[in-house]
């Protein structure tokens, strides 16, 4: 009898990768109010303001982080950071600029002031200096100076402020980047670390936010609330930690408001849980800082 030789079939067993964990890896408590804890730790701080210097490549959504957190303060869409409505190569934030957001109307309320920047860029002699940002970290920038890629803030500059006080200073500081941009650029990583430095031999508490979460991900896209059970976030978030030093711990995703007209609950839970963590973190700092000055 002629054997039949059978074919083998080769059937592709793959299925596609399921894209979420079956349970969050962190917890955002959804649904819940957290702005008025936000305002009761703003108010127990020991000094009126708490300062916070965002920074990273041109376009990650420094402007735009900014703006959400002043729009959840507000209760409606506001940008007082401009952010670009185009993806330019070059930065879209020229000048320096100081955003305060106050806990409430009072003449003597605490506030969160926000340091918006020009994005760091490729390469020397474009985008924000280095030079620069420290400048920034130590409060010698005042308000509208015009960022030069080529040459930084002189002594000599009406912009530059030679005795800073502790509210002038950064006390806390955010690395903005964002999961849906290319692989990161050396030259940027490598800036970004130069400053890291210069504010961790401060002692500032450092952060990194990873923004556009939304459009690095289909399954965070359509609800926002899957962002903790997303593998790809998780993967994005473990690949910054490492690229940029900051730990995993310190390290957030958000979805900043973009071409809503409308806040939206999801999107306030998680700026406000990271909120909260720069607020505990700069508050710590501060108090560290002014107990450093009664003992000296
Ligand atoms: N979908 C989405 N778009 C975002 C998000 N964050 C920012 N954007 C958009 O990204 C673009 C750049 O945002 P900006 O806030 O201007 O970025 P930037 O870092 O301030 O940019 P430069 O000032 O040019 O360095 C804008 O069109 C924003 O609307 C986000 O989380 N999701
Ligand atoms: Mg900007």
């Amino acid at each position: 009898m002629k054997k039949i030789k059978h074919k083998h079939l080769k059937i592709n067993k793959k299925t596609p990768a399921e894209p979420l964990f079956p349970e969050p890896w962190r917890n955002v408590p959804w649904g819940k109010e957290d702005l008025q804890e936000v305002k009761k730790q703003l108010n127990e701080m020991k000094i009126p303001h708490l300062r916070v210097l965002v920074y990273g490549p041109v376009g990650s959504g420094k402007s735009s982080f900014i703006n959400s957190v002043s729009s959840i303060f507000r209760n409606r869409i506001c940008s007082p950071a401009l952010a670009n409505a185009n993806n330019d190569e070059n930065s879209f934030t020229k000048k320096y600029k100081t955003i305060r957001i106050q806990v409430d109307n009072s003449e003597n309320s605490p506030s969160l002031l926000f340091n918006d920047i020009m994005g760091l860029e490729d390469g020397t002699k474009r985008g924000v200096s280095v030079e620069d940002v420290k400048l920034v970290l130590e409060g010698h920038m005042k308000d509208d100076y015009k960022f030069n890629p080529v040459s930084p803030l002189s002594t000599d500059d009406p912009h530059y402020n030679p005795t800073p006080s502790e509210e002038d200073k950064v006390h806390v500081l955010v690395w903005v980047c964002s999961a849906n941009s290319a692989e990161s650029n050396d030259s940027v990583a490598k800036k970004m670390r130069d400053i890291r430095e210069t504010a961790s031999d401060k002692g500032i508490p450092q952060f990194a936010v990873l923004t556009k979460i939304d459009e690095a991900c289909a399954e965070t896209e359509k609800d926002l609330k899957n962002v903790y059970r997303s593998k790809c976030v998780k993967e994005k978030m473990t690949h910054f930690s490492s690229t940029f030093g900051i730990p995993l711990n310190c390290t957030f995703p958000v979805k900043n408001y973009s071409d809503e007209i409308e806040l939206e609950n999801d999107v306030d839970c998680l700026i406000l849980s990271i909120l909260k963590k720069i607020i505990h973190f700069g508050s710590d700092f501060i108090s560290d800082t002014v107990q450093e000055q009664k003992t000296e």
